[in-house]
């Protein structure tokens, strides 16, 4: 059998506390035997290509320690200040410096030297994120020929906006490089489409497959899901109880509405802050019956831009709560920590409102976490930002524009209101979903995509 060579920026197997993204990759390097190889997340004086291996929760674990201006350039540089920005629409926060470029390609060299000697011939290798674009290339470089298969965790942008980038048109190009190029969304996929077309003269099968040249590389919509069983668990362990009971507690008969976001601009939280504000200046009568609770873990903090949106957070919310603020109530309780995986279920489980408003979002997990998370007797309503790729799948939400005040104080309104009978029914829907389309199914997708044979070409223009 194939084994499975999965590569990604940073590597998380085993522990408890992981994610779905690790659970899903970790079951299928469990089931298929394999390696996942990626940065250390540490630092070396001098890149040397060192392979720490380790084996943990029954899958080997190849890592690698990377030099501080790699970590500059590469990382906090074209990854977090270039790619990050620009493909969450964010042109004004972009920057498009040569030295990161040249730092972020040289970074996917080593990456493709250290992990080339560790790939064998009958291996299938599957590249994660946008941290790892030119990898595939690299190693087709190197003389690999096995399959390889890429997965984009965050949107792609308008053809529009890449044009911006210096480096667009080898970016492309080194993509196709993969076999398979997975993205969350059909809107994602046809954005890629469109820059395929109309700067390379690409053409799409019917059945998915890009044609540019003498390359085909079939492109697929696999919408990224969670462990919805075990995040179900959890919400109802012990932890998630105590907290829940602390949580309601603490609420005082309010209803509580929960914000969970790494503290990154493009989860809209200025706007979600601003749009909450506003129903409190509408609702004169229900403003001291709500709480919003935001937790948002600082991340990516050696970037300037994360600064400045911490900095307005917390002015804002200080503002808000100066303002509104009464003896016996504060709007926002904002916390800049994150928690344990069962103490945020028992969190979600306790609010009736789950507010997830980015303003733009590869899929966004926190949504799907939160319905999975409810009392399927008494539920709360998600709000969902149309802009966050899980509004493909999750039609039953409320969903609103982010950037519109009034339409997030209107559907805070509507969910506040909302009768038991269409709570229970939303849910439900909802939940079916988080459940069927799970993170095994996921990866289960993108895997049978890519061990498949390529099938032959019916050609046809790009849509
Ligand atoms: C990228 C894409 C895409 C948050 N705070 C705490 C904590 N979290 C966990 C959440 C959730 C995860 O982090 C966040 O996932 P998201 O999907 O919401 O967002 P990104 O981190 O931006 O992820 C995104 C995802 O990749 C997968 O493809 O959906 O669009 O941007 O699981 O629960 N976890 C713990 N404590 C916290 O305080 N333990």
């Amino acid at each position: 059998m194939s084994r499975l060579i999965v590569i990604s920026n940073r590597v998380s197997a085993g522990g408890g506390a992981q994610g779905g993204l690790a659970v899903a990759l970790t079951s299928a390097l469990r089931e298929q035997g394999g390696i996942w190889f990626g940065w250390s997340g540490n630092r070396t004086d001098e890149f040397t290509g060192h392979i720490n291996f380790q084996r943990e929760d029954g899958v080997t674990t190849a890592t690698v320690d990377l030099e501080d201006q790699d970590i500059e350039e590469y990382y906090n540089g074209y990854a977090n200040r270039t790619l990050w920005p620009l493909f969450h629409y964010r042109i004004d926060l972009a920057e498009y410096e040569r030295d990161f470029a040249g730092g972020y390609q040289r970074a996917n060299e080593r990456f493709a030297d250290t992990v080339m000697p560790l790939i064998e011939a009958e291996d299938v290798v599957w590249v994660q994120d946008y941290h790892m674009f030119p990898l595939g290339a690299e190693l087709r470089k190197r003389g690999l020929r096995n399959r390889i298969g890429f997965f984009l965790h965050i949107p792609w942008p308008p053809r529009r906006l890449l044009v911006t980038l210096p480096e667009a048109r080898e970016l492309v190009e080194s993509l196709l490089e993969y076999d398979v190029i997975g993205f969350h969304t059909d809107e994602w996929l046809q954005s890629f489409c469109d820059y395929a077309r109309e700067e390379l003269g690409g053409t799409l099968s019917e059945d998915g497959v890009l044609e540019i040249g003498d390359r085909r590389v079939r492109l697929i919509a696999c919408p990224i899901g969670i462990d919805a069983k075990d995040f179900a668990a959890l919400a109802a362990s012990d932890k998630a109880r105590e907290t829940y009971d602390l949580v309601r507690h603490s609420a005082v008969g309010r209803a509580l509405i929960v914000g969970v976001d790494r503290l990154d601009y493009s989860k809209g939280l200025e706007e979600r802050f601003l749009g909450y504000e506003r129903f409190l200046t509408e609702n004169p009568h229900e403003r001291k019956e709500v709480v919003l609770l935001q937790i948002a873990p600082p991340s990516r903090a050696s970037v300037e831009s994360y600064q400045r949106i911490r900095n307005a957070l917390e002015g804002l919310a200080g503002r808000i709560n100066g303002e509104h603020a009464a003896l016996d109530w504060v709007p926002i309780r904002y916390v800049n920590q994150g928690y344990s995986r069962d103490v945020l279920a028992g969190v979600y489980r306790a609010s009736r409102i789950g507010l997830v408003t980015p303003l733009r979002d590869g899929m966004n997990l926190v949504a799907k976490e939160y319905v999975a998370a409810q009392n399927p007797d008494d539920p709360g309503v998600l709000i969902l930002s149309r802009f966050a790729g899980a509004a493909e799948q999750m039609k039953d939400a409320l969903l609103v524009n982010p950037h519109s005040a009034e339409e997030i104080s209107d559907s805070i309104r509507q969910a506040l209101a909302m009768p038991l009978a269409e709570r229970k029914q939303r849910w439900k829907a909802l939940m079916q979903g988080v459940q069927d389309q799970d993170v095994m199914w996921w990866r289960r997708r993108f895997t049978a995509a890519l061990f498949a044979e390529q099938p032959p070409v019916l050609l046809r223009s790009v849509p």
